[in-house]
This record gives C-alpha cells, structure tokens and sequence, in this order.
C-alpha cells in the first residue's frame, strides 16, 4: 500500500505542476464493478480477445461479437463512476486548460462523471459506426439487435471500438502526443501498460522530462521507469491526492 509519505510527495508533485496529462485504464473502472482485462476475474480469463475484439471476428461472426458488447452494455449500464472518477472531474475544473485524460476504457464512465477535456483513444461502448458510410452515432438501446443495421445506407452497425490490429483514430493520437509533450506530470492509473501505443505513453512522457507517476494495485512493466508508484486501489488513492 502506498505510504503516506508516498501521498504527501505525489500530492506535492501535483500541488506544483504547470500540465498534468492522466493515463487511465480498467482498473480506474474496475472499484465501479467493471470487470479488467486481465485480471483473475478479468474479460480475457473468460474469452479469447481474437474470437471477439479483432475486425477479423466480427467479419466472421458479427452476431457472437454483438452478443458479447450486448452483455456488457448490459452490465456497464448499471455501474457508476466512483470517487477516483469524480477527482479527475474536479482536477479537470480546477485545471481547466492545463489537464488532458486520456482514457484507454470504452464504458463511459469519465464522460458520466463529467470529464469533458478527454481522449477516450479505444472508443466506446454506447457508440455504434457504420461499417458502409462510417456515420458514427451514439446508442444506448439495450439490447441492440444481434445484427444492427444502419437507418442511411442499411450496412451493418459495428461498435464504435478499437480492436486489435487497428490502428487508434488520427486526431486522437495527434491529442495524446500534444498532451504528453506539454505536460510536466503524467498520472498513470490502473493499466497493466501491455496494449500499445499507450503502454508507450509514460516513455514519451518521461522524453520530454515529465514526472511519472503511477497508481496500480499491482507492478507493471512501466513500474521501473516511472518516478513514483503508488499501489492501491484508484478510488483510495486518487482522491487524497488533491
Ligand atoms: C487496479 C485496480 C484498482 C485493477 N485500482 N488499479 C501483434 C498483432 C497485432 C497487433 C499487435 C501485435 N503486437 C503489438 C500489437 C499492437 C496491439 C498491442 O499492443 N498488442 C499487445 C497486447 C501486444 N495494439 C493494437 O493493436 C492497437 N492498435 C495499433 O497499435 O495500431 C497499429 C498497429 C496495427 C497492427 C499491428 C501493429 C500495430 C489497438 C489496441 C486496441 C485495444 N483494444 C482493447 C479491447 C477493446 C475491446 C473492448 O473493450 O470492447 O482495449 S484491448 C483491452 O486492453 C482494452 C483496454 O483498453 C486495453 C488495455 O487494458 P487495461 O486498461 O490496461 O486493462 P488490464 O485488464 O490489462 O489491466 C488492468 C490494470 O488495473 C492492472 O494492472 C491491475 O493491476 C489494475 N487494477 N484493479 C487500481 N481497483
Ligand atoms: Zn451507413
């Protein structure tokens, strides 16, 4: 557990910082009930991400992939943000201009808490895209049909999610790196840095001189790079840092 010692400097750290960029990942959504990726009850332990979250799986079998969104939505549906969710809002309006989030989840659960200056770089799971027109629309039916059609050209819906293989949009990567340069506090909570580019993230960061900082309950493959490792869970740890 992080030690209060280990607190009071991030919370320093933080204190005097011009730009901090915040790197978040399951485990910031996992003290809501969202199940990780990795983890023992994680998404990954039960499916094979290739038979699910590649373009290649959906072009085999659409439905068993919508199936598997159906069920989550499901389940995010009825999750709420918690406290580390509600302290990146209030470091958002206290910051205002000098704080990016950039977010690797898909559920949503920043943007229900209030985050509005954030890159949620994977997607996300109440948005659907066309795979004819591109049009992308955001929809919270619950549950979606099996094969959800678009209403302009009649193509098949896909979620509007980034799957393996596929490469994150232009514009957001063009905002984290925009973020990672300018900040001079890079705050990493709750990802297991295995799914690049953002498991890249802290590097860049660190490049251009940046503090790292990383809140986990466990280590990572970034933990002997970063500055700081504060382990615990993000709903404990998050808010005593403001
Ligand atoms: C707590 C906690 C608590 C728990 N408090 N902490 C070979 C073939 C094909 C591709 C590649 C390849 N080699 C490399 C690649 C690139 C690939 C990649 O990185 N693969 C690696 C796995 C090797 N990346 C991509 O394909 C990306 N695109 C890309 O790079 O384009 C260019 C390119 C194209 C083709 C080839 C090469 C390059 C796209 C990646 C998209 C990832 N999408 C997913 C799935 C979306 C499906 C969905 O959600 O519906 O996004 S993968 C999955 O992992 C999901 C997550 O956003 C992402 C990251 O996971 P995260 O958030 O870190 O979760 P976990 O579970 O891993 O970790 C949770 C952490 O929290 C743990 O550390 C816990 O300890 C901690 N924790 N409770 C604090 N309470
Ligand atoms: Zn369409």
């Amino acid at each position: 557990m992080a030690t209060d010692d280990q607190i009071l400097l991030a919370r320093r750290h933080l204190a005097s910082a011009r730009n901090v960029t915040i790197l978040t990942g399951a485990g910031i959504s996992a003290d809501s009930g969202v199940p990780t990726f990795r983890g023992t009850d994680g998404l990954w332990h039960n499916f094979r991400a290739e038979d699910l979250a590649t373009p290649e799986a959906f072009e085999q079998d659409p439905q068993l992939v919508w199936e598997w969104y159906n069920w989550r939505r499901e389940l995010i549906a009825t999750k709420q943000p918690n406290p580390a969710h509600d302290t990146l809002v209030k470091l958002e309006r206290q910051w205002t201009d000098r704080m990016w989030l950039i977010t690797q989840n898909v559920d949503g659960l920043h943007r229900a808490a209030g985050s509005e200056r954030l890159s949620e770089i994977h997607g996300n799971i109440w948005k659907v895209r066309c795979t004819g027109c591109g049009v992308i629309s955001e929809n919270r039916e619950i549950p979606l049909p099996t094969l959800p059609m678009c209403r302009l050209c009649h193509a098949l819906l896909r979620p509007h999610i980034v799957w393996f293989g596929e490469s994150l949009w232009e514009k957001d990567l063009r905002r984290c790196d925009e973020a990672l340069r300018a900040c001079d506090l890079l705050l990493v909570i709750g990802t297991s840095g295995v799914v690049y580019p953002a498991a890249g993230f802290a590097s860049v960061a660190k490049d251009v001189g940046a503090l790292v900082i990383e809140i986990n309950l466990e280590n990572t493959p970034q933990s002997d790079l970063v500055d700081l490792s504060l382990q615990g869970r993000a709903k404990d740890v998050v808010p005593q840092l403001l």
